[in-house]
C-alpha cells in the first residue's frame, strides 16, 4: 500500500487490491471510472508491467482510457472486444441488494453499457457508500442537450407520481457552462433523498424523451468489495 494515504484512500486502495485478485491472464476487462477505479487501473498496470499479465481493457471514459494507456494496459473499444469477462468499477451508493447509484463522475452511460456487456461486475467502494436505501446521493440522469429543459420538466413531472421524497433537480455545471459528458450530453442530478422503488424509477426515467440513461444500476452488480479505513475489506 502506498505510504501516507488518508483513511478514505486506504479504503479505496484496499478494495481495488482485492478486486484485481479476480483478474486472470487473458481476460477482457471493463475498466471503471473514478478515484477508486483509478487505483484498480494502476494496480493492473503494475501486474502487466511486473508480472507479465496479459489483459485487454475497455475503458468507461476518456479519463480512464488515458490512465490505462499510461500504465501500460492495452486499450480496445467495446465493439472490438464484443464481450467482457469482468468489469471492475466504483459506485456512489450501493444497497443490500447490490443495486447502485453511479454517475457522480459523469461516466454513467459508458459504465452501464460496459458493465452490461460483462459476465461479471465487481464494484469497489469505501464503506461510506453503503446505504440501507438508495437516494441520498443525487441520481444522475444523462439527457441530450437538444430540448434539455423540456426533458428536465418531464422528469420533474414523473417524480411527482413516484415514491420519492425529494423532487429538486439541478443541471450539472462545469464552472459557468453545463457539464458535458464523453458522449456530448448534459447531466441532470435528481435530489430525491430516498428512492422507494429503484427498479420502477430506472424504467420510467428511460421512457422520457431526451433521457439517454440514468445512474441506477439494477441487477447488474454481482459483488461489492467494501474497503475500510484500516485497509481491511469485506465482500457483499
Ligand atoms: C464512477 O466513479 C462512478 O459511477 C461513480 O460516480 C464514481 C465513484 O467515484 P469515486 O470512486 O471517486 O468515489 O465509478
Amino acid at each position: 500500500m502506498p505510504a501516507e494515504l488518508s483513511p478514505i484512500d486506504k479504503a479505496k486502495f484496499a478494495a481495488a487490491r482485492r478486486a484485481v485478485e479476480y483478474v486472470e491472464d487473458g481476460m477482457r476487462l471493463g475498466l471503471g471510472t473514478g478515484s477508486t477505479a483509478a487505483w484498480m487501473v494502476r494496480l493492473l498496470g503494475e501486474m502487466v508491467r511486473e508480472e507479465g499479465l496479459r489483459i485487454t481493457g475497455v475503458p468507461t471514459s476518456t479519463r480512464t482510457a488515458d490512465l490505462a494507456r499510461e500504465v501500460g494496459i492495452t486499450v480496445i473499444g467495446l465493439d472490438e472486444a464484443k464481450w467482457l469477462d469482468l468489469t471492475i468499477d466504483g459506485a456512489d451508493e450501493f444497497d443490500p441488494q447490490l443495486n447502485l447509484i453511479k454517475g457522480g463522475g459523469g461516466a454513467l452511460l459508458q459504465e452501464k453499457i460496459v458493465a452490461t456487456a460483462s459476465d461479471q461486475m465487481i464494484v469497489i467502494a469505501d464503506a461510506a457508500k453503503e446505504v440501507a436505501q438508495l437516494g441520498a446521493f443525487p441520481l444522475p440522469v444523462e439527457v441530450i442537450p437538444f430540448g434539455w429543459q423540456t426533458s428536465r420538466a418531464l422528469i420533474e413531472e414523473t417524480l411527482v407520481s413516484l415514491d420519492v421524497l425529494g423532487r429538486e433537480t439541478t443541471l450539472r455545471m462545469n464552472g459557468e457552462r453545463p457539464f458535458v459528458t464523453d458522449e456530448g450530453n448534459y447531466i441532470v442530478d435528481l435530489h430525491l433523498n430516498r428512492i422507494g422503488n429503484a427498479r420502477q424509477l430506472a424504467l420510467v426515467l428511460n421512457q422520457i424523451p431526451g433521457v439517454v440513461e440514468n445512474g441506477l444500476f439494477i441487477d447488474i452488480c454481482d459483488v461489492v468489495i467494501v474497503g475500510q479505513g484500516d485497509g481491511r475489506v469485506e465482500i457483499r
